[in-house]
């Protein structure tokens, strides 16, 4: 049984954790359409996301997931929550969660990391993941140098448990893609901003829609913090202070309250607007059943794909 028929999931596919986007009206949603919804863990404390996920308990009885961003100041604190709250499944982001694994998996979480690697792909299997998530350098936010088609099927052929496709899926041709490649499901973060049920300004759930191929950039290269986001005013004034020199302080500044203006405020001028380059497979705003459903209108045969694999 692959790691979404374990969990009970009609189709394979996991909504990824984007900050100060992924609250408990879109985690519901999308595990109650059958996916797994994840919770986001950007910028808030253990607490703030103890009500969350009491309110994800509310509103679904599927599985759900919650994200622990390990260069949150907050996630020692996260990961111990997740325990006490009984959280389902756990996927990590921008790091290695080993020390936490054996805390986790002790108590009966599935726990997906998010790896930019092979390599450490392959000490995830060790530390004894359930699956990993291979984000390519398309997607959205802090993201790694690889692209997801030649990521994934490195990944696949290096360990042996599932491996999920992160970073350009947006339509049913690249969810296809992603299942030749030996995937056993996708993560979506860009397509989902693009709801009735996400809860963000409708500014940005537009700009995700106007995006077209070229729309986004990638700032902070230069400082080992790459971010990507929609090109603006703010990405452009992110660039000029790196050029007259890196001022980490002076940049964490800039970026971290942008994202929750964008979201929040629907401020697209100074807002920081996270997203990946598939915004320019995304076409409309509409509902998280009928995007799901649209995603999979091209895999009727998943199940011989899947014997494909290995
Ligand atoms: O985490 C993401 N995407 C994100 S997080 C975010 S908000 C943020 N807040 C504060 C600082 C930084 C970001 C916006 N977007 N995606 C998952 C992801 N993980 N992408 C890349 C990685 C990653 C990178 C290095 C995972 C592991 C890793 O390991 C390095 C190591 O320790 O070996």
């Amino acid at each position: 049984m692959n790691i979404f028929e374990r969990l009970g999931c009609r189709y394979p596919i996991i909504q990824g954790a984007m900050s100060n986007v992924a609250f408990h009206q879109l985690v519901a949603a999308v595990s109650n359409a059958g996916g797994l919804g994840i919770l986001q863990a950007g910028g808030w404390n253990a607490e703030q996301l103890r009500e969350e996920v009491r309110k994800i308990k509310q509103l679904t009885d599927k599985p759900f997931g919650m994200n622990v961003l390990l260069v949150s100041p907050h996630a020692e604190a996260i990961a111990k929550m997740a325990v006490e709250e009984k959280v389902p499944v756990l996927t990590t982001g921008a790091g290695n969660p080993g020390i936490y694994m054996k805390m986790w998996k002790d108590a009966g979480i599935i726990v997906i990391p998010v790896v930019p690697s092979v390599a450490l792909a392959v000490r995830m299997e060790r530390a004894g993941a359930d699956a990993v998530i291979c984000e390519g350098t398309e997607a959205g936010g802090h993201i790694g140098e690889l692209t997801t088609l030649v990521l994934v099927p490195q990944v696949v052929d290096a360990v042996s448990i599932d491996v999920i496709a992160a970073g350009g899926i947006a339509d049913a041709r690249t969810v296809l893609a992603c299942l030749a490649l030996g995937a056993t499901g996708v993560q979506c973060g860009t397509i989902f901003m693009a709801s009735y049920e996400c809860p963000i300004h409708i500014n940005y759930k537009q700009a995700i829609v106007d995006a077209k191929d070229t729309s986004t950039t990638v700032t902070g290269r230069e400082t080992g913090r790459p971010c990507r986001v929609i090109k603006n005013k703010m990405s452009r004034r992110y660039m000029e202070i790196v050029k007259e020199g890196i001022d980490l302080d002076r940049l964490e500044e800039l970026t971290l309250g942008s994202l929750r203006k964008a979201a929040v405020e629907g401020d697209m001028e100074n807002g920081s607007i996270m997203a990946g380059q598939s915004a320019g497979l995304v076409k409309e705003i509409t509902s998280v059943k009928t995007i799901i459903e649209n995603l999979f209108s091209l895999t009727p045969h998943i199940e011989r794909l899947d014997t494909w694999k290995r």
